[in-house]
């Protein structure tokens, strides 16, 4: 053989191994993209730490206790505030409420509360190569300020990192009562365009008031504007009748959203924002629920919400996804039982205890207010178990950048991402609780609660607001449901905790 035609050999050899080894890199490279766990984060409106059985409730929830059994249930858990749009914001921004006036319950024609500059969740993901996706419940405002709903609302959800959005804009009870894909109203008839305002009615249009013979649910308070399905909402609409969504069917069409998000996306990693309505007002389950629980609407909302979830899970399961997908479950601020409609929630309780073992409830600064069920669920990954580590939902910005290998943003987030997969025990050293803008102090087992003017007792919704001439001091360790205030007797935990607290808030 010639000179050449050896080194021809050995140069062919050479490319094969190049060859072969960007080869192998190229798959090691898929095969890591791969192992990018998914997130889904299942967000339930309005649902108390007891309203679980995993947590001591009579509602019937097995596809909640499921994930509790197999998943790391939280004791200490907590939502960023007892209403729903500060608690929305904090989960997505990983930033105090408080820190922002604005952030409190939105009307449905607000305009968007968070900055698109603004670092996100969503965008986090994002940037780490996840598809992203929010199906449910919104609330955090739309538009830069006056929102033609006929036309393209934006800036919305797809502006603050979620490629694909199905959403309701406000609450269930709020208008427009209308679904929102992507930025346009589903199904809207261009001829019957919709138009919503919070000051006043449109000429002609019926509402609550003049017309009671329409309703099918009745208000008990503030609910007496436009009327959508035989309901008394909150704002008035006019139009958009084709487009109208049907309550009893929420829960399947935000179901079929999210099983089909999941479908359509599981060869990449994903991330999914599944903010369910339930049990938030007005109640309106399948009649497939009604009267599963034995318990009125209010629970049988729950006994639907957990069906679907169950739903869920099975979509994981047969997709064989459930071993790569990082499952967080819990709710935006505690539990109220009249919240504007008469719909037997207070007759129909019976021994169940929303609020568990805890006072207070939606809207309060006692603990029922944010301490809600909180659960971390990975087949295969996450130890089942209890954790009594101080978590907020705060947390997760930072905690879920850290799972994505992303740079973590300067917030009030923490990085707990060890503690949610249970190889840590450590929580948040202290707290920041806020309930209608007012704050508290939870540090360890304590709580301080500053004095506040205004209701001691919220009554139409007859929950407990928190609110004292005095100093409050708890400890949660003996006195989980705040009956005994030490203020008095430890001064010195009590100036502890206000200096803590000074410094954080600034107040
Ligand atoms: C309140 C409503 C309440 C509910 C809540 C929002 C009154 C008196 N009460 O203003 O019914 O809609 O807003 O709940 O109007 S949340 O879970 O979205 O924060
Ligand atoms: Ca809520």
């Amino acid at each position: 053989k010639t000179y050449s035609q050896y080194s021809l050999n050995i140069v062919s050899l050479v490319l094969l191994l190049l060859f072969s080894i960007s080869c192998s890199k190229s798959q090691n490279k898929k095969q890591a993209v791969s192992k990018k766990p998914n997130v889904i984060i299942v967000y339930m409106d309005d649902l108390g730490y007891g309203d679980v059985g995993f947590n001591g409730g009579k509602i019937p929830t097995p596809n909640m206790d499921g994930l509790a059994k197999g998943g790391l249930v939280f004791k200490n858990g907590y939502s960023s505030s007892a209403t729903c749009t500060p608690s929305r914001y904090a989960l997505l921004t990983g930033l105090y409420p408080w820190r922002k006036k604005e952030a409190k319950i939105l009307p449905g024609s607000a305009p968007l509360l968070i900055d698109v500059d603004q670092q996100t969740l969503p965008k986090i993901m994002h940037n780490a190569g996840y598809v992203t996706g929010i199906i449910g419940k919104w609330h955090l405002g739309l538009g830069n300020g006056s929102i033609n709903w006929n036309e393209q609302i934006t800036p919305g959800p797809n502006e603050l990192g979620f490629e694909t959005s199905y959403i309701m804009a406000a609450t269930q009870d709020r208008v427009p009562t209308v679904y929102i894909e992507n930025g346009y109203v589903e199904n809207l008839d261009k001829n019957d365009p919709i138009e919503v305002s919070y000051k006043e009615n449109f000429t002609g249009e019926p509402t609550a008031l003049d017309h009671p013979e329409m309703l099918k649910m009745k208000w008990h308070h503030t609910h007496n504007n436009s009327i959508v399905n035989g309901i008394p909402r909150i704002g008035f609409m006019k139009g958009g009748n084709r487009a109208k969504w049907v309550d009893s069917t929420m829960s399947k069409t935000f179901l079929n959203k999210a099983q089909n998000f999941v479908k359509e996306n599981k060869d990449k990693p994903f991330f999914m924002y599944y903010a369910l309505q339930q049990p938030h007002v007005p109640r309106t389950p399948h009649p497939k629920f009604v009267g599963k629980s034995g318990m009125g609407p209010r629970g049988d909302v729950i006994v639907e919400a957990d069906w679907t979830i169950g739903q869920l899970m099975k979509t994981l399961k047969n997709e064989k996804l459930l071993e790569n997908t990082l499952i967080i479950f819990s709710s935006d601020n505690g539990p109220v039982l009249n919240d504007g409609y008469y719909d037997e929630a207070v007759e129909k309780n019976g021994h169940h205890s929303p609020w568990g073992p805890f006072r207070g409830g939606k809207y309060s600064l006692f603990q029922a207010g944010t301490h809600v069920p909180f659960v971390t669920y990975w087949k295969g990954k996450i130890k089942p178990g209890t954790s009594n580590a101080l978590v907020s939902q705060l947390d997760l910005m930072a905690s879920l950048s850290s799972l994505v290998q992303q740079k973590i943003p300067e917030t009030d987030s923490e990085n707990l991402l060890n503690t949610f997969l249970g190889k840590s025990n450590v929580g948040r050293e202290e707290i920041i609780i806020e309930a209608m803008s007012r704050t508290a102090l939870r540090k360890g087992d304590w709580v301080m609660i500053p004095p506040y003017k205004g209701p001691k007792v919220l009554k139409n919704q007859n929950i407990e607001t928190g609110n004292s001439k005095e100093y409050q001091l708890y400890n949660l360790s003996e006195d989980a449901s705040e009956q005994f205030n030490l203020a008095q007797s430890n001064s010195t935990k009590l100036n502890e905790m206000i200096e803590v607290y000074k410094i954080i808030t600034g107040k």
